[in-house]
């Protein structure tokens, strides 16, 4: 076991928060599972490397994570009864946003949850989500970032570090959705940030997409690939992506789906529980 220690710096001031206070097969919930389940979580045991100089900037700002002993290893490491939080990355229109609301919409009878928006400019994305009325608005709180989307999600996390713990402390949820603005296939979350990630893209933008691979699309614990209702639009072969998504991400799961047709998101509300369920396992 790695020897790991607490940080309790307290992070510097929010600049803005607004908006209100091998394929497997799937599991028979509506949309389209490639991959199996993996471990839930995706990061109980194992810190994953990142680089020294990323954690370095981070710290004097963090005020939840946990450092091991080795210098760079950083995860974001439950803590009993905390929301387990969900970064939600992908490119601008691939859906990210939709599906934050049919997620609330889903959980809306069995999970308490609260949300985060990042917009680079504005806090328009929460403004949809509070317009829709799929949360309280106190509920739903939008970060303007004002620079690169993956800078405030893995570089500079402490903005949205602090939209958390807000959201944590009022109301204790039990799942935390945090979306990215939208970016290009590097986007990762930062481990710091959050539990498990999920990276989302678009039927709509062809389906070479998948096998470009880049960390967004290898490295999420869960792949969506959204919009499957455009594919005879677009000319996109399902059957390509979803064989592609399988050789780059190394059993980890990928969910075909399409939001206009389930906006349940059945498939990806269920595969959510069972993070809950794994972590609620892992902190007990
Ligand atoms: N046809 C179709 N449109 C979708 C689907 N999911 C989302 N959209 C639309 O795609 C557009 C961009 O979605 P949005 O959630 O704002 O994307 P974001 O930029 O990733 O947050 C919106 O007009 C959505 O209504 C889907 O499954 N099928
Ligand atoms: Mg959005």
């Amino acid at each position: 076991m790695l020897d790991r220690r607490h940080l309790d710096e307290r992070g510097r001031e929010r600049r803005q928060v607004g908006g209100g206070a091998g394929a497997g097969e799937g599991h028979g919930l509506g949309g389209d599972v490639v991959g199996q389940a993996g471990e839930p979580g995706g990061h109980g045991g194992d810190a994953e490397r990142v680089e020294p100089q990323q954690a370095d900037r981070g710290l004097g700002r963090r005020r939840q994570g946990v450092v091991d002993g080795q210098a760079g290893d950083l995860v974001a490491r439950p803590r009993p009864g905390r929301a387990l939080r969900v970064g939600i990355g992908g490119p601008v229109g691939s859906g990210k946003t939709e599906l934050v609301s049919c997620l609330c919409l889903a959980f809306s009878g069995d999970l308490s949850v609260a949300v985060i928006t990042n917009d680079v400019f504005t806090t328009e994305d929460a403004a949809i989500l509070e317009a829709k009325r799929v949360l309280p608005v106190e509920r739903i709180v939008g970060v303007q970032t004002g620079c690169c989307p993956h800078t405030a999600i893995r570089d500079d996390i402490s903005e949205n570090l602090d939209a958390l713990d807000a959201l944590e402390e009022r109301f204790s949820p039990d799942v935390l959705l945090l979306e990215s603005g939208g970016d290009n296939l590097t986007a990762t979350f930062s481990k710091a940030l959050v539990d498990v990630q999920i990276f989302v893209l678009d039927v709509a933008g062809g389906d070479k997409v998948p096998r470009k691979g880049g960390p967004g699309v290898t490295g999420a614990d869960l792949l969506v690939i959204n919009k499957t209702d455009l594919a005879p639009m677009v000319g996109a072969d399902l059957d390509v992506m979803r064989r592609d998504s399988a050789a780059v991400r190394n059993g980890k799961p990928t969910h075909l789906i399409s939001l206009r047709e389930d906006p349940t998101a059945a498939s990806v509300a269920e595969w959510v529980r069972e993070q809950v369920r794994a972590r609620a396992l892992q902190t007990t």
